[in-house]
């Protein structure tokens, strides 16, 4: 049992997770701009913040904490002015607040943050960071602050670069990219355990088959259950969009205003 701070609690993976750690047995201090949907779960309380404000969110560690789970942001492709309050500055804001509450901290970045790969390659945690986005930009800041703030000020934290966490997977490339809630639970119980956390990166992925990304350091602990395979009949002939789409990891994300094709390149993906 630990008291944990989750930001991002009303969002679709954060109402899931209060209700999984609760039971769980943490206290968990729920925070985000909307209000929170569902009945507070017993041990938990809700707080309405924004996370651009920074008094507002250092002040959330007055109580004390243990490890604060970043789960706020715009999550999908914005204009940057529209990353930039939650994802940019509050995330900086959620980090001095680690900082100064001395909690660990779990960050759930993204696919997004290294979408420009190629689909087909296999990726270790600490391949080159490709954002697809303004929203993937705004994940490898928050990264790369996790690693600012640990060989600077000694930040223990965990991010976790999260690929599609739903209920099941719904599309073809989903059968690489899904992360089951199961295992977004596990992920978050080992980074909350380990005695050394020290500044790690971790796929956010089930034991998929066809996974795209490799787990290179079995000392987190994280032992995934689940696997996209499961749904391949269903779900490996649906057809893609577009040939962006198709042929980078990020998917769709990396097809939003995608114009290489505008200086007399062909428009073949990957042939720049
Ligand atoms: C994400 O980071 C998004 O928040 C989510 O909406 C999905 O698009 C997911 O990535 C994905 O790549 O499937």
């Amino acid at each position: 049992m630990s008291r944990l701070l989750l930001t991002g609690a009303s969002g679709a993976l954060g109402r899931q997770l209060a209700a999984r750690l609760a039971a769980a047995g943490h206290h968990v201090l729920l925070t985000d701009i909307m209000p929170f949907p569902d009945p507070v779960p017993e041990r938990c309380e809700f707080r309405a913040v924004d996370l651009a404000d920074r008094e507002t969110v250092l002040a959330l560690g007055a109580a004390g904490v243990d490890a604060v789970l970043h789960f706020g942001a715009a999550s999908t492709e914005r204009a940057f002015e529209e990353v930039l309050g939650p994802n940019i500055l509050g995330t900086h804001h959620v980090f001095d607040l680690a900082r100064a509450a001395k909690a660990r901290l779990i960050f759930a970045s993204s696919n997004h943050a290294i979408g420009f790969h190629e689909r087909g390659e296999i990726l270790d945690e600490d391949c080159a960071l490709r954002p697809d986005g303004y929203y993937g930009l705004t994940k490898a800041y928050g990264e790369l602050l996790a690693r600012l703030y640990f060989d600077k000020h000694g930040l223990e934290s965990l991010s976790l670069r999260i690929g599609t966490c739903a209920p099941k997977p719904t599309q073809a490339r989903h059968l690489s990219t899904w992360l089951s809630l199961d295992d977004l639970m596990r992920l978050i119980e080992a980074g909350l355990r380990v005695e050394r956390l020290g500044c790690r990166v971790a796929w956010g992925v089930s034991a998929n088959a066809r996974s795209w990304w490799r787990h290179t350091d079995p000392s987190l602990g994280y032992e995934p259950q689940d696997d996209a395979e499961a749904f391949a009949a269903a779900l490996e002939h649906l057809p893609e969009p577009d040939p962006v789409t198709a042929h980078y990891q990020g998917g769709p994300f990396c097809a939003i205003g995608y114009d290489c094709a505008d200086d007399g390149w062909d428009g073949t993906p990957g042939r720049r």
